[in-house]
């Protein structure tokens, strides 16, 4: 019997390194009673989790399909909750914990242990957890552990960032001994913007998130970059064909990729069709022209971008 913590699908480093600190501290600390907690995720890792896990010589978790999962093993759930974010096949009825900072969209027919917190990023509310626990993550963990703050709250910069996350980050950098946090925010920020690697359609499944608004389901794909202009200009056309065909292959209603600019702190939508950029001018303003809309000084999916959305779909 095994107790499996996991994070969203296209794991992202919050959800991933997420997954590895509650392992650890569910390990650590006699008082949880979770049988043989062991982290997973639920797909490759990006190119900027591979960067923090070559540089602080970690491993990723394993990637767990639903079909490994036996009857009496437990699963919890970390940075994400709702169903169309989880692992395809995942019953429901293992699930026994969540520990996230998203909105939550809920319906268990079983009672089941819930940790939410609006904090900027999962990794927070872990940190938090383990301080609680009087539970210290050894050097490394730490490190990814600071990563994953300053990844999801882009470098303290996003709206989602809160005091706890800028705590909970000195703490685990004193841990981790990284003294120039500035430093190490820009290579993270390297790594996340190193797009070339990635076909076009990677990069409209690098990091999306599909949402059920008002009963038509949405994808919203960002690209977090230090090169947005270049991007644009050299890669829209091939981008707009990848998003045609995702939309087809995910068969979602509508489809947008949000590349933001996370040094300038601007997004630029990248609108498909006369339906998205119906949807995108009533939330953001403005007038997409050709297909793509600035919908100026926003970082924020969770906050910024997809809620707009949601209410012009509503
Ligand atoms: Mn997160």
């Amino acid at each position: 019997m095994k107790t499996y913590i996991i994070g969203h699908l296209k794991p992202d480093t919050d959800s991933v390194v997420a997954a590895m600190a509650l392992a650890s501290l569910y390990r650590g600390v006699d008082c949880f009673s979770y049988s043989n907690p062991e982290a997973a995720i639920t797909g490759e890792i990006n190119p900027e989790t591979q960067f923090l896990m070559d540089k602080f010589g970690m491993t990723a978790p394993a990637i767990l399909s639903a079909e490994q999962i036996q009857s009496d093993d437990q699963v919890i759930l970390v940075d994400h909750n709702e169903e169309d974010q989880r692992l395809v096949g995942l019953n429901p009825e293992q699930i026994v914990e969540i520990v996230d900072h998203h909105k939550a969209k809920l319906n268990f027919n079983q009672p089941i242990f819930l940790t939410f917190k609006t904090w900027g990023s999962s990794n927070t509310i872990i940190a938090f957890m383990m301080k609680k626990n009087d539970f210290t993550p050894d050097q490394k963990l730490a490190s990814l552990m600071l990563a994953a703050i300053l990844s999801d709250t882009v470098g303290f910069k996003s709206p989602t960032c809160t005091p706890k996350d800028k705590e909970m980050a000195t703490w685990l950098a004193e841990l981790a001994q990284i003294t120039d946090v500035e430093t190490f925010t820009l290579e993270i920020f390297k790594a996340k913007s190193d797009v070339s690697k990635l076909s076009c359609e990677e990069i409209v499944k690098n990091d999306y998130k599909v949402f059920d608004f008002g009963g038509k389901k949405v994808m919203i794909d960002q690209l977090e970059t230090v090169e947005q202009e270049k991007i644009i200009s050299e890669k829209k056309d091939c981008l707009l064909d990848a998003m045609r065909q995702v939309q087809n292959e995910l068969q979602v209603d509508l489809i947008f990729v949000a590349i933001t600019d996370i040094l300038k702190v601007n997004t630029k939508l990248l609108v498909l069709d006369e339906a998205a950029a119906q949807v995108a001018s009533q939330a953001f303003g403005g007038t997409v022209q050709n297909n793509v809309l600035d919908i100026g000084a926003k970082l924020s999916r969770k906050k910024e971008i997809a809620p707009p959305i949601e209410k012009a779909l509503s």
